[in-house]
């Protein structure tokens, strides 16, 4: 079978993600004896004319669809990016009459919603590449496709899911051939880094969350020799700024010690991060590991330091948790992001206070902080349930595909803002939604590789802050 993949992401925002799915799923299909081509719409000036040139000159008996994002997260500036989806489907539908299968990390999240509103024929949930091998074979012997476990499809309107396939990442670190695939250098030249996931699943409960849904809550560990091997194997192909992007770095923490002394004994010159870890986890042995494995810097996904709201959360660790990561993260080196989200249930005027304290007393001037106002409710999390029973939420699943955000209503949004604003105006390590969302971004990040600047972008936020000040820039 002949397949065309297409990576729809287009946003550049906060910094271009090279489509490490689609990567996997394609190199999957070649393996397994299909033609596969990967369409990475990421840097092309005119979509549209990119996809009806390519199915213009060639004939595919499948077109993929990888969906990395349904949107941006940001209660402030709202971004859809599914919206271009319909169009894209019926571009191809110009041009081709093969089935149109979707998959990516936002169809894990919510996949019969996005297969009605796309128009295309199946969605593939769970991992993409065994499924998707499953799938082409089944329809190359014309094998019904709902045989195949996860996959969704329409039957008259209703989508009908089999149970998805969990594989991927058993045992092994799967790292496609990024160059056979994409403009790997685009990415760079825009301090994107390498994406390498050195595990599946997550055993945390945190209220809003849906990497359980994603990935599964029981974890699928690759073999901290695979992970040494194929960082090992990127660095000879040139590529440095390696990024985990294991779901949480530091959980099981066996786990992420044991890849950490296993790259300390190899040679390599990986600059490495992560940018979820746990504060519950943290303590001074792993921070020496990490150093001594090539970390460059980490982010530390704290959310608050009240209990109440880390509570509220469901976070699993409590206030005493993010003040020892603290503590701990005061005696090390390695430059940390501190990622805080602001509104979630049981947050009040005086638990923001407090989070804001805790930023500016507990945490080291030379670390960033990023601060995230408002929470995405997504269908099936515990927050869809206390936002529809706080009378927050009132519309239909069908309809939370474009974003809708919870605020705890002890707060308003106004003044979350102004005190987040007076923070940031007084602190010029702190990055927030704003600063994230400015296309300005982009221009900073191509400068800054020009210079020579190695990522991770965010270890440079107060030198880039004063002189985007000074000169009158941004604020
Ligand atoms: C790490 C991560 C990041 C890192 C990425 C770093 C990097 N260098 O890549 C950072 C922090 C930068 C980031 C940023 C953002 N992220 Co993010 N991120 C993740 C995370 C945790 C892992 C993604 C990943 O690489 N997975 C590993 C790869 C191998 O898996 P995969 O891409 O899903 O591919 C598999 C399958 O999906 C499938 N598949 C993929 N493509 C295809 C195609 C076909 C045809 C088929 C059949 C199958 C298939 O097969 C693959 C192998 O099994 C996910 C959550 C999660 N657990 O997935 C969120 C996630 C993808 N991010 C999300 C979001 C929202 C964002 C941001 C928009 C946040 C923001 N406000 O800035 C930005 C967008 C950045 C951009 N330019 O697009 C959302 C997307 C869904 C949504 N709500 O819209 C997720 C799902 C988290 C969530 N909230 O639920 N992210």
């Amino acid at each position: 079978m002949e397949i065309l993949i297409i990576s729809t992401n287009t946003n550049r925002l906060p910094m271009p993600v090279m489509p490490y799915g689609a990567c996997i799923v394609a190199e999957a299909a070649e393996r397994a004896g299909h033609g596969a081509k990967l369409l990475d719409l990421m840097f092309e000036y005119d979509s549209t004319r990119t996809v009806e040139s390519e199915l213009m000159h060639h004939t595919y008996d499948i077109i993929g669809l990888s969906i990395r994002n349904i949107d941006n997260n940001d209660i402030r500036h709202p971004a859809f990016f599914l919206k271009e989806l319909k169009p894209l489907v019926r571009t191809i539908r110009k041009f081709s009459d093969a089935p149109i299968v979707l998959g990516g990390a936002a169809l894990g999240v919510m996949p019969a919603e996005i297969l009605k509103y796309s128009g295309a024929s199946y969605a593939i949930v769970g991992d993409g590449d065994q499924t998707l091998i499953s799938l082409l074979n089944a329809m190359s012997t014309c094998d019904p496709p709902y045989r195949v476990p996860g996959v969704a499809w329409l039957e008259n309107g209703v989508c009908r899911q089999t149970p998805p396939m969990l594989s991927h990442c058993s045992g092994t670190c799967t790292v496609p051939d990024y160059s056979r695939w994409i403009n790997a250098k685009a990415y760079s030249s825009a301090m994107a880094t390498v994406p390498v996931q050195t595990k599946l699943g997550c055993h945390f409960k945190c209220v809003y969350c849906t990497y359980q849904k994603i990935e599964g809550p029981g974890y699928r560990l690759a073999s901290p020799e695979s992970v040494s091997e194929a960082i090992q194997r990127l660095d000879a192909e040139g590529f440095r700024d390696i990024e985990f992007v294991d779901n949480v770095f530091n959980s099981p923490r066996h786990h992420a010690l044991e890849i950490c002394e296993g790259l300390a004994r190899k040679r390599h010159r990986a600059r490495l991060q992560s940018l979820e870890l746990n504060p519950l986890y943290i303590d001074t042995e792993l921070m020496n590991a990490l150093e001594r494995a090539g970390f460059v810097g980490i982010g530390i996904t704290a959310e608050s330091s009240s209990g109440q709201v880390l509570k509220g959360l469901g976070k699993g660790f409590s206030e005493e948790a993010v003040y020892e990561a603290a503590r701990v993260i005061k005696s090390c080196k390695l430059p940390c992001l501190w990622i805080f989200l602001i509104g979630g249930p049981g947050e009040t005027k005086q638990t923001v206070e407090e989070t804001l304290r805790f930023a500016a007393t507990q945490i080291r001037r030379g670390d960033t902080i990023f601060f995230n106002a408002g929470i995405r409710i997504y269908p099936g999390t515990e927050l869809e349930k206390i936002a529809r029973a706080e009378g927050a939420l009132s519309i239909p699943v069908d309809e939370m595909l474009e974003p809708v955000f919870y605020l705890s209503p002890e707060i308003e949004l106004e003044w979350v803002d102004k005190r987040i604003r007076e923070f940031f105006d007084t602190h010029l390590n702190v990055i927030d939604s704003d600063a994230i969302s400015l296309p300005l971004l982009t221009k900073i990040q191509r400068l800054a590789c020009r210079l020579g600047v190695k990522p991770p972008l965010w270890r440079h936020t107060r030198p880039i802050r004063r002189i985007l000040r000074y000169t009158g820039i941004y604020r």
